[in-house]
């Protein structure tokens, strides 16, 4: 029999790694994409499949979180045996700008997928993965954090998602439900969203190196975060799926980094060597070394500033899990540590920059959002 999965938020970073692992898998694909004015599957355009062609196994539906007749009548169509819900807002210092929809989406959205798979009778067949975060425990209680460090919440987003948890925890208790929470620290890829501090700095390193970024702009250097690789962690989810009982997993690396020194190796990948000086807002990257760059840097010459516009009202500091119970149940552990990650990082960004300064030399204007 040929297994039927739904994903919400099929169009981010996790939702493409997660479709392609499925769809190696077997699985049939089913994903959950927003109605936008402009393409949003640019991530899954490599897995789209003719829907006239035999052999169909990959099938998108419009929707949206916040619609909870669309998530009955996509659930009751789809009839999946596996929801890994991952659609969300999922940018925490956009949620303070956005609280009521940030809750109602990622909120309220899992409780409409919770709901629906009840009131449709699914509860017995249909087994869900709920998208939780590091960002749960916040203002540090306890390091390393696991599944019973207590959890403090510093922003919208993480408000939000906490009452995702428990509305989770409490449908499995309720409703005999086969749902579990994966509590993923931070993961990034060269797909990550362009305003994540991971791929702004990759993307800024590799651009800067060319000669097409004059500079990087950046909040609090000090936060320290557990990165991995986001291709390991959607491994994690389905493994979690694939279990006796439904439980709660925290996924990490065990080591964690300062956003300074992701900036530091970086650049220093790509041959530029940074040095830091003065402190908080006032803080400068100074170029120190330049190594086998096309576009020669002057020593001194400052490429990072702190522009204290992205520091967030309330700040989680210190992120670092402890995986173990992953480790020992679900035979998880990480392929990617953090120097390979920047590796694929930097490596998927200069390639774009170098695309982009081909263009650039031959007179074609590069039309490119900036992130901020
Ligand atoms: P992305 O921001 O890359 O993707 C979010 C996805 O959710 C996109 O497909 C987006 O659609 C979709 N989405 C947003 N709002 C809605 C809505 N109202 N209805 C339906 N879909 C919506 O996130 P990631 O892939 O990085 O993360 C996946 C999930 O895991 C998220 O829930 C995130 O909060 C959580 N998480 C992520 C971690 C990380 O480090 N990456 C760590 C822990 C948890 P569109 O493309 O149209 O914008
Ligand atoms: P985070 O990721 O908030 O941990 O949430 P992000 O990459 O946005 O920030 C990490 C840390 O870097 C600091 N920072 C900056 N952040 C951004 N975005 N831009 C900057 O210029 C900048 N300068 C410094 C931040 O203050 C923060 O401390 C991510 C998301 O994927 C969530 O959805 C997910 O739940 C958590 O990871 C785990």
């Amino acid at each position: 029999m040929v297994k039927v999965a739904l994903i919400t938020g099929i169009t981010g970073q996790d939702g493409s790694y997660l479709a392609e692992l499925l769809l190696s898998k077997g699985y049939e694909v089913h994903g959950l994409k927003r109605r936008s004015s402009l393409t949003n599957t640019d991530r899954i355009d490599h897995l789209y499949q003719d829907p006239h062609a035999e052999g169909v196994n990959f099938f998108l539906h419009h929707g949206d979180l916040t619609d909870s007749m669309n998530i009955v009548q996509v659930i009751d169509k789809v009839r999946p045996d596996e929801i890994y819900n991952l659609g969300a807002m999922s940018h925490v210092h956009v949620s303070f700008e956005t609280p009521e929809y940030t809750a109602n989406t990622d909120g309220l959205g899992t409780l409409r997928i919770l709901e629906a798979v009840r009131i449709l009778g699914l509860a017995g067949k249909t087994k869900i993965y709920q998208a939780s975060t590091s960002e749960l425990y916040g203002l540090v209680q306890e390091v390393p954090q696991s599944e019973q460090t207590p959890f403090y919440p510093r922003s919208p987003y993480a408000a939000a998602k906490l009452y995702a948890y428990w509305i989770t925890v409490n449908y499995r208790e309720a409703y005999g439900m086969y749902a579990c929470n994966g509590i993923l620290f931070n993961h990034e890829s060269p797909i990550r969203g362009e305003t994540f501090v991971t791929r702004k700095i990759t993307r800024a390193a590799s651009r800067i190196a060319l000669g097409l970024q004059d500079k990087l702009y950046l909040g609090n250097l000090n936060a320290k975060r557990d990165w991995g690789h986001a291709k390991d962690y959607v491994e994690a989810m389905w493994l979690m799926l694939q279990q006796k009982e439904p439980e709660d997993f925290v996924i990490a690396t065990g080591i964690t980094t300062e956003v300074r020194e992701f900036v530091r190796l970086s650049f220093a990948h790509i041959g530029i060597d940074i040095e830091f000086v003065g402190q908080k807002e006032h803080e400068k990257g100074l170029v120190a070394a330049c190594r086998n760059v096309q576009h020669q840097l002057p020593i001194g010459k400052e490429v990072v500033t702190v522009d204290s516009a992205y520091y967030r009202p309330t700040e989680v500091e210190l992120l670092l899990g402890n995986p173990s119970k992953a480790n020992k149940k679900l035979g998880w552990t990480p392929k990617y540590d953090l120097k390979a990650l920047v590796a694929d990082m930097v490596a998927s960004d200069l390639a774009e920059a170098q695309r982009e300064a081909h263009l650039k030399r031959n007179g074609y204007e590069v039309r490119r959002s900036h992130p901020t």
